[in-house]
């Protein structure tokens, strides 16, 4: 027998199978002749869970004794991606729980391919987010992720005839194990209304924030374990619910129903998460939410300093507070709302605080993607907040004044309130003036923000801007992802430490001339290319060669992206194959997957143009397999889990100045996977790091970009002066993929004649000649492969782990609190 106590803890065989059984019978209520599959996951995940809890309870109580500095990570977006396996390896349980089940005849690594993500984000953003929350944890820096607990994440993308198509997606259906509610903690917000100024019995003046009504936020908390080590952080995610009072007085009017109907509109609230990405609609329900978890986050924080003890001024000593983009930068206004209005801090000592508190991550400098409330809808939602934010903006522009002494222009461009036609509230202003520290997410993002996107501050307070490059965490992108690799990197480099000290994978690189070392990395490659290869036909029946170049364009779908580049390239192939009887060419298959926004017409039509290519490309007999063209469906977390590892070419083709970083480019790099990309974002950092030699660089620079923009852009004269780009637009738009129906991408091919803001024919030849090259570099396996143990070896900058190394010493002052065993 096993010991009360080990059931829940123990990891050796034989009581992770009594933890199992056990919860299989007392949680789930079923024996293993009657449990379904998803009564074995969660009998799996709680068994997992049981073993995460005392470290967890260890970590809170550590970081509360030792009162150090916590990190708070505030993201509207988690894209956490599936918890069975990676829990399963920071605990280091994996082999002890896969021989266990399989002694019960249960497949562990199917539990864990099956698992449902939630997808709590929309792309790179949000898997940032959480790609941090694991070298936080790794780390051991007291961290604690606020976010949303969206009851839809981002929809289900199926492809019908060609076109995206959206389904709901419902992961809560089946239970979460992963998090814990905590309705004890739970907090009231208030929204709307309006406020009172007033003269308080002492003689203060003070103000009343009178809301139109009030939802509840209760915390869903998820363990987040580091690698191999005792800490466990927090991803604390609010959902909304109806206050109990709110309703009474409709209901004791009699009106039970509308009672019932203000209870579900406060549940709409954190319903769903908002699909679109990099372009911002003044939705009040998105401000809503926004304000939601932001307030609900910072009375978390105000509760915790009580419980330990501390007074509201120590507020900046206890937390650091990151700014995941300006989605929650109303946590500027908040906490002066509370230090001020609720714990009558003096403005001064409050804004003192607040500034300490916070950072900004800036993730964008397209303009469209700039966040801006209209006046009214943000007075009516936060009527509060926008006094304050006036207050904030009265006293900013005064130094403003006095530091730009006569230059009014300066003065309107700085404001927090944008009045050049109707009014807006500027996010990033109020971020920027709220905050201590100011970053962009490559090098070139940071300078373009300096330069064009802030200028006017960067020349108010040059000392808080900063720079720090994304990075992705290792343990999922290439541990679990890419087993084959893990293991034959442990083996060449003698021992596990690059697993969490990634540079050392630096070591590869003396292996690179090693004929039985390129041999092994060959095979590793070809049997993850003949599992993607196997995922493509099971859910687009396109049976694809394992022996062709793997070519991989994978992300959200946008016009500065520029999938439909890639689709020039591949019609010109086509041509070429048609018209030149090209038979020599390089057999390629081209993998695309990525969702499109639901109300971006254009990004959908992009979709639409890829998979009608691939109808037609794929059907050609005489193109055979020299192309062949995929569109995935549903990307997502577990996709480029499977995605990644089978990649040989990553296609990162944004127009330079338009990716603020990219961090597929470097799971692409880290899986040993070559580059064809634009000198953009972390793009120029990957190819300085592995050697221009080792990397496909094309097109124009974004200086080069900015400069043909501002001379004159004319892309109408490079269709008629290129045959090939002529011929490519031409077969488009003549309907050759589209039944005849000239119409059909006329929008797209329209635009790129006579505008062309991404200016895709600007840099068509370079990338194709470019994509020439790589034909003639994959000819020499040898020496392809010799380049893509170099990709790897050299990517040791792009850890996420070197990203929140410089977060915690240049912009949060914190460091590791590990666990020494003695308190
Ligand atoms: C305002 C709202 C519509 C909105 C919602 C989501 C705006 C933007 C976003 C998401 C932006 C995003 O994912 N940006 C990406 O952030 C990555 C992490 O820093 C970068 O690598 C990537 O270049 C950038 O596009």
């Amino acid at each position: 027998g096993v010991a009360e106590d080990d059931v829940r803890t123990a990891c050796e065989p034989e009581a992770l199978k009594r933890a199992f059984l056990d919860h299989l019978l007392y949680t789930q209520g079923k024996t293993l002749e009657i449990a379904s599959h998803n009564d074995i996951y969660l009998a799996v995940a709680y068994t997992v869970r049981d073993r995460l809890l005392r470290r967890w309870s260890h970590t809170s109580s550590r970081h509360k004794r030792h009162g150090t500095r916590t990190v708070a990570y505030l993201s509207a977006e988690f894209l956490i991606g599936p918890s069975l396996g990676n829990n399963l390896l920071n605990l280091d349980i994996t082999d002890a729980l896969r021989e266990t089940l399989a002694r019960l005849g249960i497949d562990l690594d199917e539990l864990v391919r099956r698992e449902v993500e939630p997808g709590l984000g929309n792309g790179g953003l949000g898997r940032l987010a959480a790609c941090f929350m694991d070298s936080l944890a790794t780390g051991e820096i007291p961290a604690i992720g606020y976010g949303i607990y969206y009851e839809y994440g981002i929809f289900f993308q199926t492809v019908v005839d060609g076109w995206q198509v959206e389904n709901t997606d419902k992961w809560l259906r089946f239970g979460n194990p992963w998090a814990i509610h905590h309705p004890e903690w739970g907090v009231e917000v208030k929204l709307g209304g309006y406020t009172e100024h007033y003269t308080d019995d002492v003689g203060r003046f003070r103000v009343r924030w009178v809301p139109e009504k009030t939802v509840w936020g209760t915390p869903f908390d998820t363990p987040v374990a580091g690698y191999k080590v005792s800490t466990v952080n927090t991803l604390r995610l609010w959902r909304a619910e109806a206050t109990e009072e709110f309703d009474f007085s409709v209901f004791n009017r009699g009106d039970y129903l509308g009672a019932v109907n203000k209870k579900v509109t406060s549940e709409n609230l954190t319903k769903v998460l908002y699909p679109n990405d990099e372009s911002h609609q003044g939705k009040e329900l998105r401000l809503e939410q926004q304000y939601f978890f932001v307030a609900c986050a910072l009375r978390d924080m105000l509760r915790i300093l009580e419980h330990r003890g501390l007074p509201v001024t120590e507020f900046p000593r206890a937390f650091a507070v990151q700014l995941n983009d300006t989605h929650p930068a109303i946590g500027v206004a908040e906490l002066m709302r509370l230090l001020i209005d609720e714990y009558l801090v003096p403005w001064e000592q409050a804004w003192e605080a607040t500034r300490a508190t916070f950072a900004y991550t800036n993730h964008t400098l397209l303009p469209e993607a700039l966040e801006r409330w209209p006046l009214e809808l943000f007075k009516s939602v936060l009527p509060r907040h926008l006094e304050i934010i006036y207050e904030i903006n009265r006293r900013f522009l005064n130094e403003a004044r006095i530091r730009f002494f006569g230059d009014e222009s300066r003065v309107f461009r700085l404001s927090l309130i944008d009045e050049s036609g109707e009014r807006y509230v500027r996010m990033a202003h109020l971020a920027c003036v709220g905050s201590h520290a100011i970053n962009g997410v490559a090098e070139l993002h940071s300078t373009l923000i300096k330069e064009q996107l802030l200028p006017d501050f960067y020349a108010m307070w040059p000392e808080k801007f900063d720079s720090v490059t994304n990075g992705v965490t290792p343990r999922r992108w290439v541990v679990l992802s890419n087993p084959g690799l893990a293991a034959l990197a442990t083996e060449a480099l003698g021992d596990e430490h690059w697993i969490r000290d990634w540079p050392r994978i630096a070591g590869l690189e003396k292996h690179a001339d090693d004929a039985a070392f390129i041999e092994r990395w060959q095979r590793v490659k070809h049997t993850n290319k003949r599992s993607l290869a196997a995922l493509i036909r099971d859910e687009t029946g396109v049976v694809v060669n394992p022996d062709s170049l793997f070519d991989v364009l994978v992300k959200r779908i946008h016009e500065y992206k520029r999938q439909h580049l890639a689709v020039l390239h591949i019609v010109t192939r086509y041509h070429r194959l048609k018209t030149q009887r090209a038979t020599d060419m390089v057999p390629r298959t081209f993998i695309f997957g990525g969702k499109a926004a639901p109300g971006y017409v254009r990004a959908k039509l992009m979709i639409k143009l890829i998979t009608a290519v691939a109808d037609v490309v794929n059907s050609d007999p005489e193109v055979r397999d020299l192309l062949k063209v995929v569109f995935l469906p549903n990307f997502s977390v577990s996709k480029g889990q499977c995605i990644y590892p089978a990649a040989e070419l990553s296609e990162q083709i944004s127009l330079a100045g338009k990716e603020a970083s990219g961090t597929g480019n470097m799971k692409f790099a880290m899986n040993g996977a070559l580059t064809i990309g634009t000198m953009d974002g972390a793009n120029i950092e990957i190819c300085q790091e592995v050697g221009a030699e080792n990397f496909f660089a094309f097109g124009m620079s974004a200086d080069e970009a900015q400069r043909l923009l501002r001379s004159g852009y004319y892309p109408r004269d490079l269709y008629r002066d290129d045959a090939e780009l002529r011929a490519a637009i031409d077969l488009i738009r003549g309907g050759f993929f589209s039944r005849g129906d000239a119409g059909l991408f006329e929008p797209l091919t329209n635009d790129l004649l006579n505008e062309d803001r991404y200016m895709l024919l600007a840099d068509y030849a370079s990338y194709v000649e470019c994509q020439d090259r790589v034909d003639a570099a994959y000819r020499d396996a040898r020496q392809w492969s010799r380049m893509a143990v170099l990709n790897c070896a050299r990517s040791g900058r792009f850890s996420s782990d070197r990203s929140i190394a410089e977060y915690a010493r240049r912009m949060w002052h914190t460091s590791a609190l590990p666990d020494t065993g003695h308190g």
